[in-house]
């Protein structure tokens, strides 16, 4: 072997061991330090929280009985529909007793089914078969008002004891114009495409 073979030997030794040497000292520094990154921590979900949630307005979804209007039965025989699209639950615009003034939305018996839309017994064949498939029934129930025609509209309104305080009453104002007309005791405007219900 020359001496030049030699010494590039010997360097590529050296260079080597400098090598493994400062490689451990980097791995004993990396490995003593706490990682600055956390783990994510897993949070349980509930159901709702990554479901997916399909809306039906029943009068328009599906009419079983040819009156050209929607009704759950309708809903009931496009159950498999939501399963093929991957849907979880599936959650009804109102479906209670209503004159309809406003869709569904002015409810007038929160305990019947819509007469046009079926009755109690369909609807409890619809969450069956919904439960059957493995989809979630949610149900759009409007707490906060009802129609004139509720029964607990009118006994609140004739002030009915137990019933005085199911909706909030105002004493109308008298009018400026006419001593035997009265106004309507709040100055909130109604911005809704119906006509004034009351
Ligand atoms: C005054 O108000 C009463 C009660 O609403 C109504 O019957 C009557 O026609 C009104 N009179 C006039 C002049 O508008
Ligand atoms: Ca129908």
């Amino acid at each position: 072997m020359t001496p030049l073979c030699k010494n590039v030997f010997i360097g590529i030794g050296a260079l080597l061991v400098t090598g493994l040497v400062v490689g451990s000292v980097t791995w004993a520094i990396l490995a003593s330090r706490t990682p600055t990154i956390e783990a994510p921590e897993i949070i349980p979900l509930d159901w709702w929280q990554h479901a997916v949630i399909y809306q039906i307005y029943p009068r328009s979804f599906q009419d079983s009985d040819g009156d050209g209007i929607g009704d759950l039965k309708g809903i009931t025989n496009r159950m498999e529909h939501f399963v093929e699209t991957g849907i979880d639950a599936i959650w009804m615009s109102p479906i209670f007793e209503s004159p309809m003034i406003d869709f569904g939305y002015d409810i007038s018996n929160f305990y019947e089914i819509h007469h046009e839309y079926g009755t109690m017994e369909d609807f409890e064949e619809l969450v069956a078969k919904a439960h059957e498939l493995g989809i979630k029934v949610l149900l759009d129930y409007v707490p906060n008002h009802a129609s004139t025609e509720s029964l607990y509209f009118q006994r609140s309104e004739a002030r009915e004891p137990g019933y005085e305080d199911f909706f909030v009453w105002a004493d109308p104002r008298p009018d400026p114009q006419n001593s035997s007309n009265r106004l309507v005791p709040s100055n909130w405007v109604k911005d809704l495409y119906i006509p004034t219900v009351l």
